[in-house]
């Protein structure tokens, strides 16, 4: 576990195939923003993507309170995230097929276990993927995540294309949260004492990313079962 001080730290790590260096940001005793992170794995993450889309296709799916859903969601995995006006809760198929979530893509793991390693979490073991995708204007309220079966595992939360404004709160929705930017290729880890924190995104700007055009995917894992 990482024991630094809260603030900004700075590693010398050299993440991306470029050799830039990436950077460490402590956001909480056990939260942290790798900056950088997912840049290696970019081409293999969109090529699994787009074939985890083929089976399972974003939808904007209905709040418990009646509300659509700015955000487009997908899942892969043993356990996809959904809601409707039932409420909240994981499922093992998908209710717009019936069929179960697509299978985890092998790189998501890969790559969500090297972020928690990275960031004091050893043996992550996700089996939800949560896919997001953001098309300006969208965004996501603050909110706490409590469907999962434990609260131990940490949560893994990558972003691609259009920047966004990451709200990172405290244990109460009312407490102030800080603004994170969070760039294409950043990966947010928050676990421990800080996985009840509350969080959200603001809408997202419009834009035009070189990679992914008008949009911000975002890939939140858990452990859920
Ligand atoms: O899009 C993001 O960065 C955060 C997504 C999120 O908070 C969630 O799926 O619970």
């Amino acid at each position: 576990m990482h024991s630094e001080p809260l603030g900004p730290t700075t590693l010398d790590l050299f993440a991306d195939a470029d050799q830039q260096p990436a950077r460490t940001e402590q956001l909480g005793p056990q939260a942290f923003v790798l900056r950088g992170f997912a840049l290696p794995w970019v081409p293999r993450l969109l090529a699994a993507l787009e074939q985890t889309l083929k089976a399972a296709p974003f939808r904007n799916m209905l709040t418990p309170g009646g509300f659509t859903m700015s955000v487009g969601l997908s899942n892969c995995g043993a356990l996809g995230w959904t809601t409707d006006r039932s409420g909240y809760r994981y499922t093992a198929l998908d209710p717009v097929s019936g069929l179960p979530w697509p299978p985890m893509p092998q790189v998501f793991r890969e790559l969500a276990q090297c972020a928690a390693s990275e960031a004091g979490f050893a043996d992550f073991a996700p089996d939800a993927c949560l896919i997001n995708r953001y098309l300006p204007g969208a965004k996501m309220s603050l909110h706490q995540d409590r469907n999962e079966g434990s609260y131990e595992p940490p949560i893994v939360s990558i972003s691609l294309g259009l920047p966004a404004m990451f709200l990172f709160g405290g244990m109460q929705r009312s407490d102030k949260s800080q603004r994170v930017p969070l760039l294409h290729g950043d990966v947010v880890v928050w676990g421990g004492v800080d996985r009840l924190r509350y969080h959200g995104v603001l809408p997202l700007k419009e834009g035009l990313h070189p990679q992914l055009g008008a949009q911000r995917i975002n890939f939140t894992l858990r452990t859920a079962g």
